[in-house]
């Protein structure tokens, strides 16, 4: 296609911190590397900071600043928003934005509470109707190693799941003098290692096996309760937990174990994921990212054991819009993939994913899990039904299914 035939779409992001650079360039880098059908254009940058907005939206060509976000999202040459702020403000906007008729990307966790999920849900589904689409971002799904681990289970290569272990590891508050930060506070976080971080590691856990969780027993620990503010103005009160642990069961009976903190010494960003079948089994590091891990039965074996894959060849998801075999990639190329999946779907006029109902999921099990943990490692029940909108969405189809026959 040529650049005359392309069409393009305003992008209106809020938010200019960790998640709004790395967004940004996921923008810039799907337009550039994919040569997407549907060219994004950075319209609008959002933030309450006018003088930091402003210096993220200079170094990445963002056209506009906008410090209200109900401004960005009402802009007419915005069609899409993308939502990278704390979770306190993730519904508010997204139904906002879905109602006013643009695509929505959310950040994870999808929100701060089950109830607030469900509206988001809800909201997506009713935009869906008109065409709107939506997305969480889960964005460890795009890292190649992982969409390939999720091809090879579909694929049959590690026969029935039996069992998976999942944890998710960092150490940046390890050091009682790490100062306070929004993460750490109940009211703009929702949970702390839990919602943070524990969520990619359920997210990755669904996506890849495509099992549900149903019930878990959880701990959550918080080991130091108040740290210094960042302004040197005396210490604020922690209110989320620091870490996660739990067990789990998944749908058709394989059981699971779940690890989130922030307290693994000397583990930085180690999002693990180890899945055993009867017929081999996987295993994901994102501190080796590049790599898969695959152990199959059926080598024979006398060269039997884990083959560590190095997956940057052509044929890997993603690879072939980057570089040659054995040029890495890094963090950020998930950020483009999700871009221009996201891009790409709008396009064609289809659901992307992950939905606000896959977010809703992963947020269930969070619930479940402090419900578990509060009530002395109580088994807790996750809700698996699909969120209410969705129902009856599904029923409509079924009803129009019928009166066609
Ligand atoms: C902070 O712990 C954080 O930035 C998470 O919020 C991200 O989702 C994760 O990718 C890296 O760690």
């Amino acid at each position: 296609m040529s650049g005359a035939e392309r069409r393009s779409i305003g992008i209106g992001m809020v938010g200019y911190a960790f998640m709004g650079m790395a967004h940004s360039q996921g923008w810039r880098n799907a337009r550039s590397f994919f040569d997407p059908a549907l060219t994004p254009r950075l319209v609008a940058l959002g933030g309450r900071d006018r003088v930091a907005a402003g210096e993220l939206a200079r170094r990445f060509d963002w056209q506009h600043v906008e410090t209200d976000w109900r401004a960005l999202v009402a802009r007419e040459d915005v069609g899409l928003v993308d939502i990278c702020t704390p979770g306190d403000t993730h519904a508010e906007i997204a139904i906002a934005a879905l109602e006013a008729g643009k695509h929505v990307l959310c950040e994870k966790p999808l929100a701060n509470s089950v109830a607030e999920a469900e509206a988001m849900a809800a909201a997506a589904e009713r935009a869906r109707a008109a065409g709107v689409r939506s997305m969480v971002g889960f964005t460890y799904r795009r890292v190649p190693a992982v969409a390939l681990a999720r091809k090879l289970v579909a694929e049959g290569r590690i026969g029935e799941v039996r069992q998976v272990r999942a944890e998710y590891l960092q150490d940046w508050l390890s050091d009682p003098a790490s100062p306070m930060s929004w993460r750490l506070e109940k009211n703009r976080a929702g949970s702390g290692a839990l919602g943070d971080i524990g969520a990619h590691a359920v997210d990755l856990t669904q996506f890849i096996t495509g099992l549900p969780v149903t019930g878990v027993s959880g701990l959550t620990d918080t080991f130091v309760t108040e740290r210094p503010l960042a302004d040197g103005s005396g210490t604020g009160r922690v209110t989320v937990d620091d870490s996660a642990v739990f067990l789990a069961r998944l749908a058709g009976g394989a059981p699971a174990t779940f690890t989130a903190t922030r307290f693994a010494s000397g583990r930085k960003n180690a999002l693990r994921i180890e899945i055993s079948g009867t017929e081999g089994s996987l295993a994901f590091d994102f501190e080796d990212m590049n790599a898969l891990h695959l152990y199959e039965e059926s080598t024979p074996s006398r060269t039997r054991g884990f083959t560590r894959v190095l997956v940057t060849e052509p044929d890997h998801p993603y690879v072939s819009a980057w570089w040659p075999p054995g040029h890495l990639l890094g963090y950020e190329h998930g950020f483009s993939h999700q871009a221009a999946d996201l891009l790409a779907a709008i396009d064609a006029g289809e659901d992307p994913a992950p939905s606000f109902a896959d977010g809703l999921a992963v947020q269930r099990v969070l619930a479940a899990v402090e419900t578990s943990a509060a009530a002395d490692s109580v088994w807790t029940t996750v809700d698996t039904s699909a969120p209410a909108a969705a129902a009856g969405a599904e029923a409509r189809a079924d009803r129009e299914r019928e009166a066609a026959r």
